[in-house]
């Protein structure tokens, strides 16, 4: 797997060590119904059909559907904004290429060959570009055109870069870097300018997903033992704690109305599911339960996936 799935490996054995609570697995009456009337829908990827492939589910967990089917590792899904494409990572040519599909898993294309290996496709608002991590060892961001054209390297740092994620308005991109020393999340203008660090805090800040409304970015954190999911407003002021679960909670997703986050769980040492909370931490609900792997959640919030 890539470098950041990894990474991922490495802080979830040690947070396995000390968790010891089970999950919360709560389901508010009426919270299911609640995520449901979104409308929109949840990709994710897991191996419950053999290998790592991309599914998508409804965000109350009904309807999970395959959409990838292909003996390579298929991962790390991203919806496109008008919920027409999905970006994902495949190594089915050999080293990990971003590759682009129809919602329902049509005419996959690779928009990306490098030896380095390729990650995390994001894309812009207005799905004129894609961002996304080059590099197993040391990662760099970079930008293209939706068509794989106009390749450019935004963050051209030695150390470790990784994580992108978009400001709704498109002007911004949110990252996490190992330039400070530990992962800190960044933000930086879309063309590479103004790189500025938001957290400070030791250890490793990742995963940045900035919210609907542009004001607030989630994020994962280590800080206080277990990773578990924070906010802060977009400026890097006011970093709140949302998840309390004793267990490791990784990589937030917004809702599209913003009232809601999805992100993945790890239960007991090995499996993770796919949940969803309010966006103040409370109302946890499991929505996979698969007992496969299941990973990396993307919520849609194209006008093709609303009612
Ligand atoms: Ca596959
Ligand atoms: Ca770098
Ligand atoms: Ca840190
Ligand atoms: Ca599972």
């Amino acid at each position: 797997m890539r470098r950041s799935a990894l990474l991922l490996s490495t802080i979830v054995v040690s947070a396995c060590q000390d968790s010891t609570e089970p999950a919360s697995v709560a389901s508010p009456s009426g919270f299911l119904g609640e995520l449901g009337a979104s409308g929109s829908r949840i990709a994710f990827h897991s191996n419950r059909d053999g290998n790592v492939e991309i599914y998508t589910m409804n965000p109350d967990g009904s309807g999970q559907t395959r959409l990838t089917d292909h003996p390579a590792t298929d991962a790390n899904a991203d919806w496109s904004l008008d919920g027409r494409r999905i970006a994902f990572q495949s190594d089915r040519s050999g080293k990990f290429g971003i590759y682009v599909m129809n919602a329902d898993g049509s005419d996959p294309v690779r928009l990306t060959e490098s030896d380095e290996g390729d990650a995390d496709a994001q894309w812009s608002p207005d799905g004129r570009h894609i961002a996304f991590t080059r590099g197993i060892e040391v990662g760099e961001i970079y930008v293209m055109d939706a068509d794989g054209g106009n390749l450019t390297n935004l963050t051209d740092h030695p150390a470790d870069d990784l994580n992108s994620s978009w400001s709704p308005d498109g002007k911004r991109i949110a990252f996490t870097s190992a330039r400070d020393g530990d992962l800190e999340i960044y933000v930086m203008n879309a063309d590479g300018s103004g790189q500025t660090r938001l957290t400070t805090v030791a250890p490793n800040d990742f995963a940045p997903a900035w919210s609907p409304n542009g004001r607030q970015i989630a994020f994962n954190s280590g800080r206080d033992g277990v990773p578990q999911i924070y906010v802060m407003n977009a400026d890097g002021s006011d970093q709140t704690r949302l998840t309390t679960d004793g267990t490791a909670d990784f990589i937030p997703t917004w809702s599209p109305n913003g009232r809601h986050i999805a992100f993945m769980q790890l239960l007991g040492e090995t499996d993770f599911e796919i949940f969803a909370m309010n966006a103040d931490g409370t109302g946890h609900v499991n929505l996979t339960e698969h007992p496969a792997v299941d990973r990396f959640p993307d919520w849609g919030r194209g006008a093709a996936l609303l009612p």
